[in-house]
């Protein structure tokens, strides 16, 4: 068993911009801590949380990685997080495991795109929030000026609970200190304001404090959590991960005051699907049965399969049988971890608030629920909000036969990381894999080609443009073959109508009198998904548009499935092209970041690319982000062009909103390229 209870363990997700040192202050952590000796760093490649090769060539994290110590008599859960845009679905899934989000900013840079996006995202997961600013060692920070940004921009909960003191050598605690020494503010005035913000939650605790004019911190630990949980309060603290100032206070933070299993906000679990799910309370007793929730995949090529998971009820003991999700049948735990970095660590049991990982379970999924008893069947955890991966590529191997282990291999890879996908376009036989960013497609490439060894070609991938139509239109088809033997007959009346942008597609039977006996309406509608998924006029799928067979005919003899399907194939495609077609192409929110001086470049750009400005904001002190939608064909060359516009000092996320018509000569252009191709063939 393990030699903690729930109440001594702290869970921390450390996440942030990337480069504000967040690997590095895990590694300060762990080496104050006596974890490790003495604290690697990035630069030369030997910290315990970027141990994986791409990590170190790149200096910089991409996956989430673990470690877990001990701290006076608490026992911390520690997540650090890539910052890097690319790699936010990796960030995201650790929110899910932790009571805290410890938000990194670096002292010298300020608040950044991927900070404002995590703290969103913490707070939308009701997670309890704490602010660390790290490098304040660093030349020309400006801490005042940095701490009023982040209340502008987090909220006037928003309150240091240390401060630097002695030109940034030390860091003196204004939470259990009623006074002393800093290097701005002044204790007193933070403890107090400290103090005032935490009694606001607790009406009692504030009488008391109005009649006595001071409160013991014992008598503020609760209302302190509470202040957490409601958001009522976000601390702030200051360290320098590199020379390690503010290390040894920042653990007691964890130790002293941050939420354990029992003091954070329930995990959003719901019982049930659908519209008829509930909310479930899981509880965190180690009697009671277990339920973990499976917030990371690992394909390792020695272990093989790890899910990694968070203990939130029960204990988890070696050798347990535990159900995945609603499926009948369960597994055995045969090995049970605790990760530390890139080791896995036997363990016999954990307790709720552990973090741990179970290996070469092959059903096991991300986001699955691990139970040990059917009454938590149909719990699941409320759906993590990933961005949908928009950066594509076509690939294929150069050898023949290489095909079924790229596919094999490409689900590994979208099994570990639920930002990658693979996409298999039959129509144009592309398979096209989609990731949050260049940077992240390319270290999936590096992981294809490097461990997996396969040798592959890569283009831009097709835009997936879609077919539909603008107006009602009538199709008819008489399918009659003779030959020899048997016939075959069908015939099929169709009137197809558009529905409204997002609708898809819908088919409704309205043949009267069994003309088309029902046994072949399937085939029908089999014959219509043809035409429609191969596209009629340039070979992309087709959408929004409702078809209605109302009419036909069919022979007691020659009628058979073949001869309907082929019927509703042919039907359609001649109402199809009676009913004005049109094309649409996929439609981003693009959010642009870059220095000030930038911004009419920027809006410049959008209004070139057919796109239009949704708004400008300012970020921080020099940062404008400036939101537009634009068609994505007129991306391809963006992360090049945003480049040599700002030297490098903008960046960019873009998410799909809707699909909209082409211009007439694109449309023009598609279907002479599809009649080209075909021809070809
Ligand atoms: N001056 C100074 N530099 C630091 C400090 N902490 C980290 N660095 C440096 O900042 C750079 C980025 O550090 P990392 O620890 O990799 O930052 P990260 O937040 O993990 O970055 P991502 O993994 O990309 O999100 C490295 O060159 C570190 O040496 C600090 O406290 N002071
Ligand atoms: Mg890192």
């Amino acid at each position: 068993m393990p030699k903690y209870a729930t109440e001594a363990i702290r869970t921390v997700a450390l996440v942030g911009h990337g480069a504000t040192g967040k690997t590095t202050l895990a590694e300060a952590l762990l080496a104050h801590a006596g974890a490790i000796k003495t604290p690697g760093s990035v630069e030369r490649g030997n910290t315990v949380c970027d141990f994986d090769p791409l990590e170190k060539s790149y200096g910089h994290s991409l996956n989430a990685a673990l470690v877990n110590f001990s701290w006076r008599d608490t026992h911390i859960h520690l997540i650090d997080t890539p910052g890097y845009p690319d790699f936010s679905g990796q960030a995201m899934g650790a929110l899910a495991a932790v009571e805290t989000a410890i938000i990194v900013i670096n002292a010298q840079t300020g608040i950044e795109l991927a900070t404002r996006r995590m703290m969103k995202w913490a707070q939308a997961r009701k997670l309890c929030c704490m602010i660390v600013v790290n490098k304040i060692d660093a030349e020309n920070v400006n801490l005042p000026v940095l701490l009023d940004d982040i209340q502008r921009t987090f909220g006037k909960e928003c309150l240091p609970i240390n401060l630097p003191a002695h030109a940034g050598k030390d860091i003196v605690d204004c939470f259990f200190n009623p006074d002393g020494e800093s290097d701005f503010s002044s204790v007193k005035s933070a403890h107090a304001a400290l103090v005032d913000q935490v009694v606001e939650v607790d009406e009692a605790l504030m009488s008391l404090y109005l009649e006595q004019g001071e409160i013991s911190a014992e008598q503020l630990h609760a209302p302190f959590e509470k202040a957490l949980r409601e958001r009522h309060l976000i601390p702030v603290c200051f360290a320098s991960a590199r020379n390690g100032t503010g290390v040894a206070e920042l653990l007691d933070v964890f130790a002293r005051l941050a939420p354990n299993p029992t003091e954070g906000n329930a995990p959003p679990f719901l019982k049930g699907e659908g519209a008829d799910a509930v909310e479930f309370h899981a509880e965190p007793d180690p009697g009671k049965h277990v339920l973990a929730h499976v917030f990371k995949v690992i394909i390792d090529p020695y272990v093989g399969k790890l899910g990694v998971f968070r203990v939130h009820q029960g204990t988890v003991k070696r050798d347990a049988q535990l159900f995945i999700g609603s499926g009948t049948r369960p597994f055995r735990v045969g090995h049970l971890y605790l990760l530390q970095g890139k080791e896995y660590v036997e363990t016999d049991a954990l307790v709720p608030g552990d973090i741990g990982a179970v290996a070469k379970v092959e059903e096991i999924e991300f986001d699955a629920v691990l139970h040990d008893s059917h009454d938590e069947d149909h719990i699941h955890l409320r759906p993590l909000e990933f961005p949908v991966p928009m950066h594509g590529l076509a690939v294929e191997t150069k050898k023949k036969g290489d095909e079924q282990r790229l596919f094999e291999v490409l689900h590994k890879l979208e099994l570990e990381d639920p930002c990658f996908r693979m996409e298999r376009h039959p129509s144009t036989n592309e398979t096209v894999i989609r990731a949050l960013g260049e940077l992240h497609l390319r270290t999936k490439m590096e992981k294809l080609t490097q461990q997996y060894k396969l040798e592959l070609e890569t283009r831009p991938p097709r835009i997936p443009y879609r077919e539909t139509i603008s107006r009602k239109a009538e199709g008819h088809c008489r399918h009659k073959k003779q030959t020899g033997g048997a016939g075959q007959f069908g015939e099929v009346y169709l009137r197809i109508e558009p529905l409204p942008r997002g609708a898809g597609y819908e088919f409704v039977d309205q043949v009267k009198g069994g003309v088309i006996p029902t046994v072949f309406i399937p085939a029908v509608e089999k014959g219509v998904r043809m035409a429609l998924d191969a596209g009629v006029i340039a070979g992309y799928p087709v959408e929004d548009l409702r078809v209605t067979v109302y009419d036909g005919k069919s022979h007691a003899v020659d009628s058979k499935e073949i001869a309907f399907v082929s019927a509703g194939r042919k039907a359609i495609i001649d109402a199809f092209s009676k009913a004005t077609p049109i094309m649409l192409e996929p439609i981003v929110n693009i959010d642009i970041e870059a220095p000030e001086n930038y911004v009419g470049d920027m809006t410049a750009e959008i209004a070139s690319k057919r796109g239009q400005i949704t708004g400008t904001q300012q970020r921080s002190a020099d940062v404008v982000s400036t939101t537009g939608q634009v068609p994505l064909a007129e991306l391809a060359d963006f992360q090049n062009r945003l480049r040599s516009i700002t030297g490098g000092q903008g960046s960019y996320s873009v998410e799909f909103d809707h699909y909209a018509q082409v211009p007439a000569q694109t449309q023009q252009h598609l279907m002479s390229q599809h009649k080209a191709a075909h021809e070809e063939d």
